[in-house]
Parts: structure tokens; sequence; C-alpha cells
């Protein structure tokens, strides 16, 4: 295996990484503009799109409001990263790390800031005592969901990005994250076949944080690489995965903040719970048409 490029002794931003995402990547934090966010009239105010790190939390959202819990209202705004709205000064205030999901708790006297979808998950099941058991199952499932905020960068930016996003295909780095994300797939697999959830019998914020990667990933929905990583094979990840497809919490959670794909399943802002019935983009285009 060759390589030719030799590491300068000191690294210097002076040219574009290249790869999909090249024009929102910098070697700095903080904001590059002022933009203030905007504010709904919900307790929750999330600040999103929905990526796997993204649909995680707007499906919390929704399985809390099935579950009859009326305080998780929320307003969901559309965080555009293609178009660097990630850096805006005010998106920074609630997210210093500049990435999505980020969320903003008025419901008390003081707003609360919390990002990371992790943070957040656990955030919200603990304010609403929900989806996280209160027995011995607790340590398993925030076992399972620091397992997947440990886990899911070596499938998104380790193997995701060489294998769909990097500007030429390297062997090596595709092969050592492919190796990882199968291994990965294992654990879950193995886990799954001993238990209905990744906690138990219980469905919680673990399948939450997991499923929208490794189930997205199982029926090849991330990066084209179904056939490239074998994944029929992980027998268990399948049927869990399609057992928590058809809940309608989730159904409803993949589809806000959503900008691509069928526009019947994109609701780029939820304010209400009718904005799935009138205003994802195939209704709005149909509204504009008349
Ligand atoms: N560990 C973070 C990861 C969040 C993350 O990577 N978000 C991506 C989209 S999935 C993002 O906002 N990227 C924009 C950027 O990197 O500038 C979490 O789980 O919340």
């Amino acid at each position: 295996m060759s390589s030719d490029y030799t590491p300068p002794k000191v690294w210097v931003w002076d040219q574009p990484s290249g790869g999909r995402f090249a024009n929102i990547n910098r070697p700095i934090a903080g904001a590059t503009h002022e933009k203030a966010l905007p504010v709904g009239r919900h307790p929750l105010q999330l600040y999103s799109l929905a990526t796997p790190n993204g649909q995680k939390v707007t499906v919390m959202l929704e399985e809390l409001l099935a579950a009859g819990h009326s305080g998780a209202e929320y307003d969901a705004w559309l965080i555009r990263i293609g178009d660097g709205d990630q850096f805006g000064s005010g998106f920074v205030a609630v997210n210093p790390n500049s990435k999505i999901p980020a969320l903003m708790d008025r419901s008390g006297p003081q707003p609360v800031r919390v990002f990371e979808s992790g943070a957040i998950l656990l955030y919200l099941a603990e304010k609403f005592g929900a989806f996280l058991p209160t027995g011995p199952a607790r340590a398993e499932c925030l076992s399972w969901l620091f397992w997947q905020m440990g886990s899911a960068p070596y499938l998104g930016g380790g193997f995701g990005h060489f294998y769909a996003y990097a500007p030429s295909k390297m062997e090596y780095p595709i092969n050592r994250f492919a190796m990882e994300v199968k291994r990965q797939l294992d654990v879950l697999d193995r886990r799954l076949a001993e238990a209905r959830f990744l906690a138990g019998d219980e469905y919680t914020i673990a399948d939450m944080a997991v499923w929208p990667w490794y189930g997205g990933l199982v029926k090849g929905l991330l990066y084209e690489a179904g056939e490239f990583l074998s994944v029929q094979d992980y027998k268990n990840v399948q049927r869990w995965t399609d057992e928590i497809a058809v809940r309608p919490a989730v159904k409803r959670g993949r589809m806000v903040n959503r900008v691509n794909g069928d526009p019947a399943s994109q609701l780029h802002e939820r304010h209400d719970a009718s904005d799935f019935e009138t205003k994802t983009q195939d209704k709005i285009a149909a509204q504009a048409a008349q």
C-alpha cells in the first residue's frame, strides 16, 4: 500500500479538504455570522435537520406526545447545515459545537439549552419520566445509549465518509472502517438475539438512538452500502429495525425537518400535530398550484 503524502511539521488550513461537506468543514469553532434563532409558542424549541442524529430527537418527542406527555409539545425549526446555519450566532449560543440537533427548553423561568443527541434524549427521558427504565434495565439502557454515541462516529465519520463522500476511494480507510462497522453490527445482532429491545423487554431511548443509524444501515438507506456490508446477514437487527419502523411516532418523527426524498415525507418545520396532515411538501406544492 503506497502513500503519496508526507505530513508537514505543522498542519495549516490552506486548502479545502475535498469531498462532500468540504465547504462547511473548518478547524475553528464559533459563529461566522450574526443570526438570531426563531422562537415558537411551545415549551420546547428544537433546531435540527432529519439526519440520523436529528431523527433521534424528533422520534423521542413524537413518542412522548403519543404517550400523553403534552408538555413535550415542540416547535421544530430547520437548520440547513449545508448552508452553514449551524454557524449563526443564535445557534452557537444553543450548541457551541455547531451541530444539530440542539434543544432549548423554555418551560421554566430560565431557558435551558441542551446539545448532543444523547444528552437531549436523556434530558427528555428524565424530564418526563419516560422511555428510561427505573429498575436494573436502566443501566443496560444507558450502556447502549452511550455505546451509540461512541460507535456511530466510526460508522458516519469513518466508514460513511470514506465509502461515500471522500473525493476518491481509498482501500485502507474503507477496509478499516468496514471491518469496524461489521463488528458493531455483530455486537447489536448478538444483543438482539437475546433481547427484544436493547435494554430488554422495553422500547427505550437506547433504541431511539441506535435505530436511525444502524436500522438505516441494515435497510440499505445509509451510504448505499447494504450490499457491500452484507446487511441481510444481521437477522436480529433486521427484525428489531422492522418492529420499530412501524411505530406511528417513529414514522412521524422521521418526517420532521426532512429536506430530501418523497415530498410527502418532508415536513420542513413542525409547529403543530396537524402539520403532518397539511404542511408536508406535497401539500404545500399542491396549495401553491391552486
Ligand atoms: N455527537 C453529536 C453529533 C451531531 C452531528 O454530527 N450533527 C451533524 C449532522 S448529523 C451536523 O450538524 N453537522 C454539521 C457540521 O458538522 O458542521 C450528536 O449526537 O448530537
